[in-house]
């Protein structure tokens, strides 16, 4: 089933409004409600978009919320979403992913490191900081009791954990090339029902989550049954809620907006239609924040609720990215909360995983910005 370019899409997100704070962390942004007058603003963009959007196509069903959950609310703790779980062994292996990633976010901040290995705190020679992740991440998983198997981007087998209820793939903490660097990075993982993680597609996943390590340590996460995708921030202020992770924002849409992320650009040298819709990105002074890490620059298009991230192919600069552990699990999160994700054909999450180390290009994002990407670089240089 194809999208033509949404309008109704723009217009909806007009009747979003209502700011807030929440907790101690230094946040304000807009949350989406579904109730209120369109801005003036928001109809004129509509106009806008259909007037410099292509007449391209968005492919497969979309995770839209068509409304949200009014039992998720900010402020709400983890443990509060959790119980709207309809799935108690689902409930439990998102829990233990948040537990993980609470203690990879502090061997990410505390651990000093290079490439090969790190020390630790105490001085202590350490495996390197993805290894050390991946670990942890495996060992919380196995811990779990729910897990049937699990798959890393490190060791990409499906390890047999035990459980029978879902089977779990996870890149331990993407952006290997810019943590030396002190970039932000992140988690990024997918829980699928079942006990096995080839044969399947991203459609089939009942959970995705990315976690960010940043200046804040922050997990947008997405469930099956729950509208929407939410980010929670954890508290690590000594306050009573230190250690909590807390309900911050919700996103149901992703609007039309000039910015945009642009990995593998290298491509642009042999993908015509890659150069071409940068050329068109330059020429409409779309605003560029790209930084290499994919968490981080996919992350910033459900908050700043617009924009696009693509990583096309190309013969020279042929696709990297893993769909079981990366494109996936981002493509549920991104579509769950409104966005829109493309091979350059079909919704990343129609994409058939018949492989762990399956690669293939993506572009995430809004509908018009995914059209566009399938009208200028389509899926010509994608085996
Ligand atoms: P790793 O899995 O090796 O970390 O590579 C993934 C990644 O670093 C993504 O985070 C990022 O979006 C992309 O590669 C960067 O690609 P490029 O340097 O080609 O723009």
């Amino acid at each position: 089933m194809g999208f033509i370019v949404p309008f109704a899409h723009t217009s909806r997100c007009a009747w979003l409004g209502a700011s807030r704070t929440v907790c101690s962390g230094p946040r304000l942004r807009r949350q989406h409600r579904w109730w209120g007058k369109p801005s003036a603003g928001a109809v004129r963009s509509a106009v806008r978009m259909v007037a410099s959007h292509p007449a391209g196509t968005v492919a497969g069903q979309s995770l839209k919320a068509s409304a949200p959950d009014e039992r998720v609310r900010d402020g709400m703790r983890l443990h509060e979403f959790l119980a709207l779980m309809s799935d108690p062994k689902l409930a439990v292996a998102v829990d233990s992913m948040f537990m993980a990633c609470k203690v990879v976010g502090y061997e990410v901040r505390t651990a000093s490191c290079s490439k090969e290995e790190c020390v630790n705190a105490f001085g202590d020679q350490q495996l390197a900081i993805d290894l050390l992740a991946d670990k942890t991440i495996g060992d919380a998983m196995k811990a779990s009791g729910v897990i049937a198997v699990g798959s890393s981007e490190e060791q990409p087998v499906e390890n047999q954990y035990g459980g029978d209820a879902f089977s779990v793939a996870w890149d331990p903490l993407d952006g290997s090339s810019i943590v030396d660097t002190n970039f932000s990075v992140g988690t990024i993982y997918g829980i699928w029902p079942g006990q096995r993680l080839t044969g399947i597609t991203g459609r089939q996943m009942a959970a995705a989550g990315m976690a960010v390590y940043g200046p804040r340590t922050s997990m947008t996460v997405a469930v099956d049954g729950i509208p929407g995708t939410h980010e929670f921030l954890l508290i690590d202020n000594f306050s009573g809620q230190h250690g909590m992770w807390i309900l911050v924002q919700s996103f149901y849409t992703i609007d039309e907006g000039k910015l945009f992320a642009p990995g593998n650009l290298r491509a642009t040298r042999d993908n015509p239609g890659y150069n071409e819709l940068f050329d068109y990105w330059l020429r409409n002074k779309y605003q560029l924040r790209y930084t290499g890490g994919m968490v981080p620059d996919c992350n910033q298009i459900l908050i700043k609720g617009k924009g696009v991230f693509a990583n096309p192919a190309s013969p020279s600069a042929p696709a990297k990215l893993r769909v079981l552990y990366e494109v996936a699990p981002i493509a549920y999160l991104i579509e769950k909360g409104g966005g829109a994700s493309s091979d350059g054909e079909v919704s990343a999450l129609d994409i058939p995983i018949d492989a762990t180390d399956k690669r293939s290009q993506v572009c995430y994002g809004s509908f018009g910005e995914v059209a566009r990407f399938n009208e200028l670089v389509g899926k010509k240089y994608m085996n």
